[in-house]
């Protein structure tokens, strides 16, 4: 019988079933225009040290799942080439912050940003998916909305989603509750999770425990790593 993992508010999956052909990870873009130099987050001139907080505990985490056999996947945030999936405000918008008006789609120390296939847009080489890894391109915010993630998830009969990645009140949130509408019991991982804002990352987590957890529960990965500890022993 699986061990449950200590959340807030209550110990996570809601059912006590947790299993590797149930649950699975998902690492919302750790990509360099979200964590790196030179990137977009960097570009727009917020402290990237705050988003690369959760490179080493998801290091960790992605390594102990994988090898109890938990399916890893991953997000990029990004766009065609010639742009025909990015909406004209959300490009005017990213161009209204930073110095210089360069914002989605125009190049950047790291290529073109947020645009499929340029450097910046790539997954941090440090959570580089593993051979056979689902990797999904998603051209929104949430990573349901003009995906087949949805499609992926059911496929494999995953009920239960770990939710980790950047950033907490952004993707990772609007990811979260789109998955828990879907009726996936969510978990979010709270060290391997941060915002360009470190007060709306704890407001984040604070939402979710509303209402008896409204979208989920959320952890630290440590709680992850002492539940799968639990089960092999
Ligand atoms: C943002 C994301 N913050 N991955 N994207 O624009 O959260």
């Amino acid at each position: 019988m699986p061990h449950v993992i200590q959340a807030n508010p209550y110990a996570w999956p809601w059912n006590g079933d947790w299993r590797p052909d149930n649950t699975a990870l998902l690492v919302i873009d750790m990509q360099t225009d979200f964590c790196g130099v030179g990137g977009y987050v960097d570009k727009m001139g917020y402290d990237i040290s705050l988003t690369r907080a959760p490179i080493e505990p998801l290091k960790a985490l992605m390594a102990a799942l994988r090898a109890a056999g938990y399916p890893v996947m991953h997000t990029r945030e990004g766009h065609r080439p010639d742009l025909s999936d990015l909406p004209a405000n959300k490009r005017w918008r990213s161009r209204q912050i930073g110095t210089d008006g360069v914002g989605i789609g125009d190049a950047g120390p790291c290529g073109r940003i947020l645009v499929r296939g340029e450097p910046g847009w790539d997954i941090i080489p440090e959570l580089a998916p593993k051979p056979g890894e689902v990797v999904i391109d998603k051209p929104g915010k949430g990573s349901f909305y003009a995906t087949d993630l949805e499609l992926v998830l059911r496929t494999r009969g995953i009920c239960n989603l770990m939710l980790a990645g950047i950033t907490t009140d952004v993707c990772v949130h609007t990811t979260m509750r789109d998955a828990n509408d879907r009726g996936f019991e969510c978990l979010l991982l709270s060290d391997c999770t941060a915002a360009t804002d470190h007060g709306n990352h704890l407001a984040a987590l604070k939402m979710v425990t509303m209402q008896g957890g409204v979208f989920g529960a959320h952890a630290p990965s440590g709680a992850v790593l002492d539940a799968l500890q639990a089960q092999v022993a």
